[in-house]
């Protein structure tokens, strides 16, 4: 981290229905200096264990916001900015001062900064106080925040909905078997759940035409997938950027 040789990816959030940017994913990727490119699938458990995940949290939010507050200055169009939160800060009381902390300095408006905590995150009932204490500092302060890998733990619509989420983002592993009509129909109804609960979806993970050929009928427009870009280094996806926005 001293060397910087984490680097920042983002990956685009686009709109089924326009085509259009509505958001990125800052996803960390490590670039050795003699081994290159590491995936964050090997890294960050270890440094889940050794208690160093949310320094690296912080590296990577920084950055972002750096990020930000450049386009914001060169008066950009904004979107929001999405940055993974490990669990264990909501075990430090008052660990959200040190993020608002860090936007201010640079003057970045809090309604470009999501946190996305993954749903496992909220396994064990005596963490739920703390975890929704947390999010609900998060709306005091203009954050918002989503349910990363929504699907894969064991949570329920009725316990994101009680931690006062604002999106879920909806796990790859919904979309890989779509010919079979039992996962059509449990794709359906949970998108229609979470729009009853008003919340916000963003489907993840969509690689094919077909995916999109089912989604394009349901009630559902965000998607984060290799369909529209894989995570890109950031002067890439500046690029991406520009050529989308001027479609
Ligand atoms: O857990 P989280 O959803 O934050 O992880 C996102 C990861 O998923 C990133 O490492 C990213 O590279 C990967 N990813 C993003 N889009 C796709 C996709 O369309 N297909 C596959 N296989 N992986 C993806
Ligand atoms: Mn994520």
């Amino acid at each position: 981290m001293k060397n910087h040789d984490f680097l920042v990816y983002y990956q685009p959030k686009v709109s089924m229905s326009t085509g259009k940017i509505k958001g990125a994913e800052a996803l960390v990727r490590w670039n050795h200096p003699e081994k290159g490119l590491i995936s964050p699938a090997l890294f960050i458990p270890v440094l889940e264990d050794s208690g160093n995940i949310s320094k690296l949290d912080k590296y990577v939010y920084e950055d972002v916001c750096i990020w930000l507050a450049n386009r914001q200055k060169s008066n950009k169009p904004m979107f929001p900015i999405s940055i993974n939160l490990s669990r264990n800060h909501f075990w430090k009381d008052n660990f959200l001062k040190e993020y608002v902390d860090i936007a201010d300095k640079y003057g970045v408006n809090h309604d470009y900064i999501e946190f996305e905590i993954t749903e496992t995150a909220f396994m064990g009932e005596e963490k739920h106080k703390k975890i929704k204490d947390g999010i609900r500092q998060m709306h005091e302060n203009g954050f918002r925040c989503s349910v990363d890998d929504f699907g894969v733990g064991y949570s329920s619509l009725s316990l994101v909905h009680e931690m006062d989420v604002d999106i879920l983002k909806f796990d790859r592993s919904f979309f890989l078997d779509l010919e079979d009509e039992k996962s059509q129909k449990l794709v359906r109804s949970l998108i229609n759940m979470a729009n009853e609960l008003q919340l916000g979806i963003i489907i993840e993970g969509i690689e094919t035409q077909d995916q999109i050929d089912f989604l394009k009928h349901e009630k559902c427009d965000v998607i984060q997938g290799y369909f529209y870009s894989k995570p890109l280094p950031e002067k890439e996806f500046d690029k991406w950027v520009d050529e989308n926005l001027s479609k």
